[in-house]
């Protein structure tokens, strides 16, 4: 079989045959319990290794009378706790700055880098040179499975800063054999000059946030550029919903001509393309020989069944310098198991990612994600392409307002086509959400619009209150 050995040790010139759809076929298309078995034997490896580098991993698994030969299946696995992102910065305090969960040396750290959030005490990645290499195999390994061949011009457009998402779709596209581009984002007056070097680059993939490529096409119309122009033929997004979105990914991928993928997980999970669409399976897959993923019921972070909805809880079986193991994610999806387009035979996220649990709301006894908000919106035709959610937590329940951009179209026809689109907001909101929401449609271009991940939910009872007044509510 191919290499999956612990520690890897992946050779940097090996590719597959051009005409071979997987980089790896045995470990993609084995038989799901076989690679259970296997998977089993690794986490043992894994632990063990982490549970002798690793003080933070040491205590816990003390106090959970917990050892690597406990685990003689995936069940067994269940047991060990999980640990949390507060866990992780509580060791970055305690031991600074890279945590006792840190398994190697600092000498062998290759690449600082660090969470990209703007609250609370950031945490930081100590990565090792060896670790690096690994990502990058396995990055490749992964945008192989999207269609993006060596050759292949890949322009990466977010931040390259604090944000893993750059880096890990930049050094995968290097490993690829692809000529890199790291354009970045963020930057003043970067999107217009991002539209006249996608023209005289014509790449074949693009990787960015969904909301920044919907972005990148406004600003390219508003220059006189049609984004099919550009020639992409895979935009692989990662850090918020919308890549799985079905009414948002149609929408992109008519916009630019080209195939969207939907991929991505945590920065502390980098390889973070470990869950990832291919170039013919929508949604994303679990790529479990590279990072072990449970879907758990988040009171009991134990696994819930196929067809069930739960947390992600993420273990790392390729890394060595700051192994997450048992990683909760604290966001909400469905998984499912099924015959997959591609042939490749893992577990699978048809619907991606649904959001954070923290950032759900409850309207009237019903569970409301921002994702389903965008979800509708996008799918309606004369949606102007933003839109923000005000909740009021006020009260004894939770009251939602939503302002939504109509388009310039709609502003053209006037007033009476303004109020037939908010008709139709609201019957959709009732019809899908099964709730009741206070519509403001509001003027094109109203809100600003995000380089990066957007950010829509506004909590705020006055605000949710003035705007259910004006509307006579
Ligand atoms: N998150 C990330 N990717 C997502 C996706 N494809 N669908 C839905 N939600 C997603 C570096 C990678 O982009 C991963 C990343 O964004 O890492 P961060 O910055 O640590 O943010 C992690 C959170 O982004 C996840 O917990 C999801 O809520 C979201």
């Amino acid at each position: 079989m191919e290499e999956w050995n612990f520690p890897p040790s992946y050779s940097n010139d090996y590719f597959p045959d051009p005409n071979n759809p997987y980089w790896f076929r045995d470990r993609e298309t084995m038989d799901p319990e076989k690679r259970d078995e296997l998977i089993v034997a690794r986490i043992r490896e894994v632990m063990a290794y982490a549970y002798d580098h690793s003080p933070f991993y040491q205590s816990k698994w003390d106090e959970a009378g917990i050892t690597a030969n406990d685990i003689r299946t995936l069940a067994d696995f269940e047991q060990v706790p999980a640990v949390t992102k507060q866990e992780l910065r509580d060791s970055q305090a305690k031991k600074p700055p890279f945590g006792d969960y840190l398994c190697c040396p600092e000498s062998e750290i290759h690449h600082i880098h660090g969470t990209s959030g703007t609250t609370g005490r950031p945490t930081a990645f100590g990565i090792s040179r060896r670790d690096w290499e690994t990502i990058a195999n396995n990055h490749a390994r992964i945008m192989w499975g999207m269609g993006l061949r060596p050759g292949d011009t890949v322009f990466v457009a977010a931040i390259l800063s604090l944000y893993m998402g750059s880096w890990g779709a930049l050094i995968g596209a290097e490993r690829l054999g692809c000529k890199a581009f790291p354009f970045g984002a963020g930057a003043p007056g970067m999107t217009a000059r991002a539209v006249t070097w996608l023209g005289m680059m014509k790449p074949a993939g693009l990787y960015s946030t969904p909301s920044y490529a919907l972005r990148l096409a406004e600003v390219a119309r508003e220059e006189g550029v049609d984004p099919r122009e550009f020639g992409i033929r895979v935009l692989f997004f990662s850090g918020e919903p919308g890549g799985s979105i079905p009414s948002i990914r149609d929408k992109i991928q008519d916009i630019y001509g080209a195939k969207v993928v939907d991929c991505g997980t945590m920065a502390e999970l980098t390889p973070w393309m470990h869950a990832s669409g291919s170039a013919d399976t929508e949604g994303m897959l679990l790529w479990q020989d590279i990072v072990y993923t449970e879907v758990a019921d988040p009171d009991t972070n134990r696994r819930v069944p196929y067809g069930e909805q739960g947390t992600p809880i993420y273990t790392h079986l390729e890394r060595t310098s700051q192994p997450m193991i048992r990683m909760v994610s604290g966001d909400l999806t469905h998984w499912v198991m099924e015959d997959n387009p591609c042939g490749r035979t893992y577990p699978k996220l048809p619907k991606g990612i649904y959001g954070r649990i923290d950032d759900m709301f409850q309207i009237r006894g019903e569970n409301v994600y921002p994702s389903a908000i965008a979800e509708i919106l996008e799918g309606l035709a004369g949606y102007g392409g933003e839109h923000r959610i005000i909740i009021s937590r006020g009260g004894s329940m939770d009251e939602l307002a939503v302002q939504a951009e109509f388009d310039q179209e709609t502003r053209r026809r006037g007033p009476d086509a303004v109020r037939a689109l908010s008709e139709r907001v609201e019957a959709e909101f009732s019809r899908v959400l099964g709730v009741r929401a206070r519509i403001v449609m509001v003027e094109p271009d109203t809100f600003p619009r995000t380089d990066f991940k957007a950010q829509r939910v506004v909590d705020d009872r006055d605000l949710y209150h003035s705007l259910n007044q004006k509307r006579g509510g």
